[in-house]
């Protein structure tokens, strides 16, 4: 049985999903649990009557009604690459934003990853704000948690120089760079609302010591924008390997790049 209308669109973005979670596992950025991620569906599910609601720990009108995908917590994303509904669930927003309706695809019992309050507090960002961005993606990207290692890099500004130090194109696909989230318990509220507050200046987030968040208009989309990010840090780290410290840009020279960047958008 179809859940959606629009079943052949939720179809490709599902396929998507499982494309970009093999990826991140052949990257090494998604060791046993790693990372996460949620889309926002362009329909939403007939639901049943008297649906089993579950009470969110803060209200989301502004998501009222929507249903997302999302991988399931402790699922592995070598598995979602294989089944993105066998390890995932669809939920369903009520349609006063206190609670949610999980919406079963398959009949194993599958809970919302274990960042769903960043995930959901970022689509909600998003819809308070009006932009069109649909996905959510969270990974342990190798080299970006490594330069959280380094005590000289605990700012989106020091961040930031370097990401856009490394290679022109990271300021062309980055521009607003990085936000950096200290450290903070994963999974709780404290580090969602930290994230989210980084995500309005800001176009991926940085965790400290833990990973990377981005969000984008399609899944292919937002990985590319965590891989770019990636590639300035592994270049950074391959000039400190060989022994001699990277150059990066010039302030004029990435003030060349915003400039094509703002002609580009215009
Ligand atoms: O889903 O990545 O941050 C497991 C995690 C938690
Ligand atoms: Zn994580």
């Amino acid at each position: 049985m179809n859940l959606f209308t629009k079943q052949n669109e939720i179809e490709k973005i599902l396929r998507d999903v499982q494309r970009v979670a093999e990826i991140l596992f052949q990257k090494g950025w998604s060791e046993k649990n790693a990372g996460n991620i949620s889309v926002k569906l362009p329909d939403a599910i007939a639901l049943v009557s008297n649906p089993k609601v579950h009470p969110l720990d803060k209200p989301f009108p502004a998501l009222a009604d929507t249903c997302f995908y999302m991988t399931g917590t402790g699922k592995r994303m070598q598995d979602v690459a294989v089944s993105a509904t066998d390890n995932g669930l669809f939920i369903q927003i009520t349609p006063d934003g206190h609670g949610y309706i999980p919406v079963k695809a398959t009949d194993q019992e599958v809970r919302p990853t274990s960042e769903f309050p960043s995930h959901l507090g970022i689509h909600n960002m998003i819809a308070e704000r009006g932009s069109h961005e649909t996905i959510v993606m969270h990974t342990h990207a190798t080299e970006i948690i490594a330069l959280t290692q380094n005590p000289k890099i605990k700012s989106s500004e020091a961040l930031n120089k370097i990401l856009w130090g490394m290679h022109p194109e990271t300021m062309v696909f980055i521009p607003k760079g990085a936000g950096f989230v200290p450290y903070i318990l994963p999974g709780t509220q404290t580090i969602a609302d930290a994230t989210i507050e980084q995500f309005a200046s800001h176009d991926i987030v940085v965790w400290e010591k833990h990973g990377i968040f981005a969000i984008g208009k399609d899944v292919i989309d937002t990985f590319d924008n965590i891989d770019i990010a990636c590639k300035s840090a592994k270049i950074w780290f391959a000039c400190k390997s060989a022994g001699f410290e990277p150059e990066g840009m010039t302030d004029e020279q990435l003030d060349e790049l915003r400039d094509l960047v703002k002609k580009f958008n215009s």
